[in-house]
């Protein structure tokens, strides 16, 4: 193609199809982010010319690698790990580690595709990566656990490093995963940097990190509202999820007296009509960080609760939708349940837990909506600072980080409003976070020439 020729949106998304066989969530995040920046790229000729959308869709590069562990009864196991390092035109790589049955190279390449947009989006000097691998955690014991992030860092040490790609936890990576692999890291390389974050508090963690997602998701909604005139006390909420996500957000949405009503895992839902209290909330966080237990136990301990086995929340009515268990979790028709009961607001805790269907749907009766890269940023921004600390060889105190987490959200916030509000004063957050999250990063691309 000539310099500066055009292509439309259909045969942009035509080529990524192409280049990506076998990759559904991949293309989809794709999808999502170039409908709704294309007209703003078509005003930009230079972003045409040098091709900033089509080389920000195609990774720096993608590692995989095999890994091989011995489980408890002598049976070696062999499993796939994945690197994939996006973009780190403003930062060095930073994202998540995955460890669930269902990851593969689609699954981390959309996260790491839209971690880059995510991570620009906080306002701090980070690019975008994501990891992990085909390991099924559940059922596994902690010497399992161990032996296999000795093995998966093993190989991933090459790779990473705290000037170069800092890793972190997502699904089915916590604490545990993240000791464990810090441990490797350490012994591998005899150096102790902040090349992971998420770490445990004595040895470089940050205050708050566990907290921050879920914490960060509320505060965009809360700023949502107050964008609105309106608060979130009192306002019903239903959570999908029972992780590190769900739980704290759940927490926050106490703290500030709404009611969060159902969690889940992928087994089924509960449904405290009430409300859940933080006694119950804490309780949940055992059963899955400790006892490593199924949410169905929850109705057996709190009669007040009720189980849905093999169900979704997102038939419960309620006036804010909180998805934050995993990808495409919440579907066109729930979204249309969502309305017709009357939801005022879907806030993605979890990475695309929509549908593009869902999205669209969504956009079109014009709720408020927080895509993920938005609402889910305060888990990175607290990476960030984490990065912050652990250069400076410093700790930051508790008050210092909740309110840099608040600032942090509100930055994120007043972005999308300036690029998404409409004519009539209707904030697009999809596309307001799409388009301030391109251009940071695609300014930076323009800045290096083609490279
Ligand atoms: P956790 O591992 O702590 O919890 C994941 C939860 O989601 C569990 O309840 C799990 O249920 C459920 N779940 C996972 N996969 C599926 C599935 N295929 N179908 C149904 N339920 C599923 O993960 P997090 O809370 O950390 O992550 C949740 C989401 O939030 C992910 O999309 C992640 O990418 C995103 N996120 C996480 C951040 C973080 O800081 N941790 C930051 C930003 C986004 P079960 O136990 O049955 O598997
Ligand atoms: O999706 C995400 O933003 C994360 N899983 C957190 C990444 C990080 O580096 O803290």
């Amino acid at each position: 193609m000539a310099r500066g020729d055009h292509v439309d949106l259909a045969g942009f998304m035509d080529g990524v199809r192409r280049r990506n066989p076998g990759q559904p969530e991949f293309v989809q995040a794709v999808q999502e982010v170039a409908e709704d920046i294309y007209d703003f790229f078509e005003s930009h000729e230079e972003y045409h010319a040098e091709q900033i959308l089509r080389r920000i869709a195609e990774p720096d590069r993608v590692v995989s690698f095999r890994v091989c562990w011995e489980d408890d009864r002598g049976n070696i196991r062999v499993q796939r790990g994945w690197r994939v390092q996006n973009n780190n035109a403003i930062g060095p790589y930073k994202g998540g580690l995955r460890f669930h049955p269902s990851v593969t190279e689609s699954v981390l390449k959309f996260l790491a595709f839209e971690q880059t947009f995510k991570n620009a989006l906080t306002g701090l000097p980070m690019g975008g990566a994501k990891g992990g691998a085909n390991f099924n955690p559940r059922g596994k014991s902690d010497r399992e656990v161990m032996r296999f992030c000795q093995s998966f860092m093993t190989e991933l040490y090459r790779h990473v490093g705290a000037d170069v790609d800092v890793p972190a936890g997502d699904i089915g990576v916590g604490a545990r995963e993240i000791g464990y692999m810090f441990g490797q890291y350490k012994r591998i390389t005899n150096q102790f940097t902040g090349v992971l974050t998420g770490k445990g508090l004595e040895f470089g963690g940050s205050l708050i990190r566990t907290e921050a997602t879920g914490y960060g998701a509320v505060y965009f909604l809360e700023n949502m509202l107050a964008h609105r005139g309106q608060g979130i006390a009192g306002l019903v909420c239903t959570i999908s999820g029972s992780g590190n996500v769900a739980t704290h957000a759940a927490e926050k949405l106490v703290q500030l007296g709404a009611k969060p009503v159902t969690l889940s895992d992928s087994d089924g839902f509960i449904h405290v009509p009430g409300g859940f209290t933080q006694e119950q909330i804490d309780w949940v966080k055992d059963l899955k960080t400790v006892r490593r237990g199924r949410i169905a136990e929850f109705a057996e301990a709190f009669p007040a609760a009720s189980y849905h086995e093999g169900e979704r929340p997102w038939g419960v009515p309620c006036d804010v939708a909180i998805p934050c268990a995993t990808q495409n979790e919440l579907d066109e028709d729930d979204a249309k349940r969502l309305v017709a009961n009357g939801c005022i607001a879907v806030v993605e805790g979890a990475n695309m837990p929509t549908t593009l269907g869902a999205t669209h749907y969504l956009k079109a009766s014009r709720v408020l909506f927080a895509p993920g890269k938005a609402a889910n940023a305060g888990g990175v921004a607290v990476s960030g600072l984490e990065m912050a600390q652990n250069s400076a060889r410093i700790s930051w105190s508790e008050e210092q980080l909740q309110q840099l987490l608040k600032d942090i959200m509100k930055g994120i916030h007043d972005r999308c409003v300036k690029w998404g509000t409409e004519a009539d004063g209707h904030v697009d957050y999809v596309k307001g976070a799409n388009i301030a999250g391109f251009k940071k990063v695609a300014d930076a691309m323009l800045a290096y020439g083609v490279v």
